[in-house]
């Protein structure tokens, strides 16, 4: 027999395994109950395959593990901090680093220094943290995304991109209103999609026509490089991600997803008078300015897993293990959002469960009934997590009623892809059993994370 198709596995293998505890369905059916039908409210030690979040949930290489040891515990100028700057700087390219403990330390700093109340922030949709934070400041997020993001079964290959059109007409109409654009890449309420660097270039030029400033979420800048490789233009990775943060003047950073690390993140900028209110900032809401949270092995962590992230082969595995799920799926006739993104699968909770309305939480239930059927932990993304209007009360209807498959990097094999794509299948084949979820406890900010939940009927 001829082979028409090579195999590529992970580049790295294995040194060190942390047990799965796998349970009975009987005692998920409690413990899902205990939860309030909510999977942030599980205990992780009764989840079998935990793709609740690609969060701080990576798996460190020997060299950043190495590189723990090699923490300056020192109150100031640590010097994993130098190292941290010194790789922002060769990496994406910005001026000034400015550390925070996680991401929303990094939006919580930008948003108070540039928003106004009443200003608009036009964005490539909207994410959770990021648009609350935007509110606090006294800011209004508006949508600027191509229409295609909010439909699941366009094919358009940058769901990321921005509608130009739309921005130009918030640019246009609110003239000294705008602070500044924020552009994802890739976008994660989106389902992972990507924004093409031909839209990024344009948007460029829009916002610096109107001498409005860009500002990048970079959390997944590497996974938005790599699909600008695949689909765009075939160039290094490292190359790609440089190019994106050449075209903004700062970003916020979650270094917990793309840069492989458990926890940390940044604030970065060009501009050396924003930079100097951030550090100003910073030292009241994360700590001193060459440690903003992080640990001084937290930060060698991160600068090693910046460098190992711009790499092709990691970032092929990395992707092709979320498309090889993705593919799986698809395949079986399972309604997804397409093309498949780069850090999860988007199951289309709206079309895998046509019998309950999007009042009734079709997304939330649908992760719960994953749940209880195989132990895999997945997140509500629809209307639970797009919460109210700041300004009315009203609740968001987001088109996108979505349970998101996020996979953690480097950390599961493709057996464990396997099993879950027979667990979502199994729970398709039944899902008219499946009934709908009213919301008994509503906490006021960011309320996904700790609501709890009823059955509407019994299950
Ligand atoms: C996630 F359910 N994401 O995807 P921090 N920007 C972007 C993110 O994806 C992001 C942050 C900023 C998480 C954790 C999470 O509604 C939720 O380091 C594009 O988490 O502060 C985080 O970075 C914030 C889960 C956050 C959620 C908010 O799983």
């Amino acid at each position: 027999m001829r082979l028409n198709r090579r195999s590529w596995a992970e580049p790295y293998k294995i040194k060190v395994v942390e047990p799965l505890r796998v349970t009975t369905r009987e005692y998920r059916e409690r413990a899902i109950v205990d939860a309030g039908y909510n999977t942030f409210l599980l205990r992780s030690d009764d989840v079998y395959i935990d793709l609740l979040t690609d969060s701080g949930t990576n798996a460190m290489s020997d060299r950043q593990w190495a590189g723990m040891m090699l923490g300056d515990e020192a109150y100031a100028g640590s010097r994993n901090f130098y190292h941290l700057e010194d790789t922002v700087r060769r990496v994406y390219g910005y001026k000034h680093l400015i550390p925070t403990h996680q991401g929303r330390g990094a939006e919580h700093i930008i948003s108070q220094i540039l928003i106004r109340p009443g200003d608009l922030i036009p964005g490539n949709m909207y994410f959770t943290t990021t648009r609350l934070h935007q509110e606090l400041a006294g800011g209004r997020f508006v949508d600027v995304i191509i229409p295609e993001a909010h439909d699941p079964a366009s094919e358009h290959p940058f769901k990321g991109n921005v509608d130009l059109a739309k921005l130009e007409q918030v640019l246009r109409g609110n003239p000294a209103r705008v602070p500044y654009v924020s552009v994802a890449a890739t976008v994660n309420m989106a389902g992972g999609q990507p924004i093409s660097l031909e839209n990024l270039r344009a948007v460029r030029q829009l916002t610096a026509l109107h001498g409005v400033r860009l500002i990048l979420d970079a959390t997944r800048v590497a996974e938005n490089a790599y699909f600008n490789q695949q689909r765009e233009v075939d160039r290094p990775v490292a190359e790609l991600v440089r190019e994106i943060c050449s075209l903004t003047d700062g970003c916020t950073m979650s270094a917990k997803k793309d840069p492989l690390a458990n926890i940390g993140g940044f604030l970065a900028v060009n501009d050396d008078v924003i930079a100097e209110s951030a550090r100003n900032m910073v030292v009241i809401y994360e700590g001193l300015h060459t440690y903003g949270g992080m640990s001084g092995r937290d930060m060698e962590a991160v600068a090693i897993g910046i460098d190992e992230s711009v790499q092709d082969d990691h970032m092929r595995a990395r992707v092709g293990q979320v498309q090889y799920l993705g593919q799986k799926l698809r395949d079986w006739g399972i309604p997804i959002v397409l093309p498949i993104g780069g850090h999860g699968v988007f199951l289309d909770a709206r079309a895998f469960l046509p019998h309950v309305p999007q009042e009734l939480c079709p997304a939330q239930s649908l992760a719960a009934a994953i749940y209880v059927d195989s132990g895999v932990r997945t997140m509500e993304r629809g209307v639970v997590s797009a919460g109210r209007d700041a300004s009315t009360g009203e609740e968001h209807m987001p088109q996108l009623e979505l349970v998101r498959l996020a996979i953690p990097r480097r950390v599961y094999t493709q057996a464990h892809m396997d099993v879950t794509a027979e667990s979502i299948l199994c729970v398709y084949e039944d899902r008219g059993r499946i009934g709908g979820l009213k919301m008994v406890y509503e906490p006021k900010y960011l309320r996904f994370f700790q609501a709890r939940f009823e059955p509407t009927v019994r299950q």
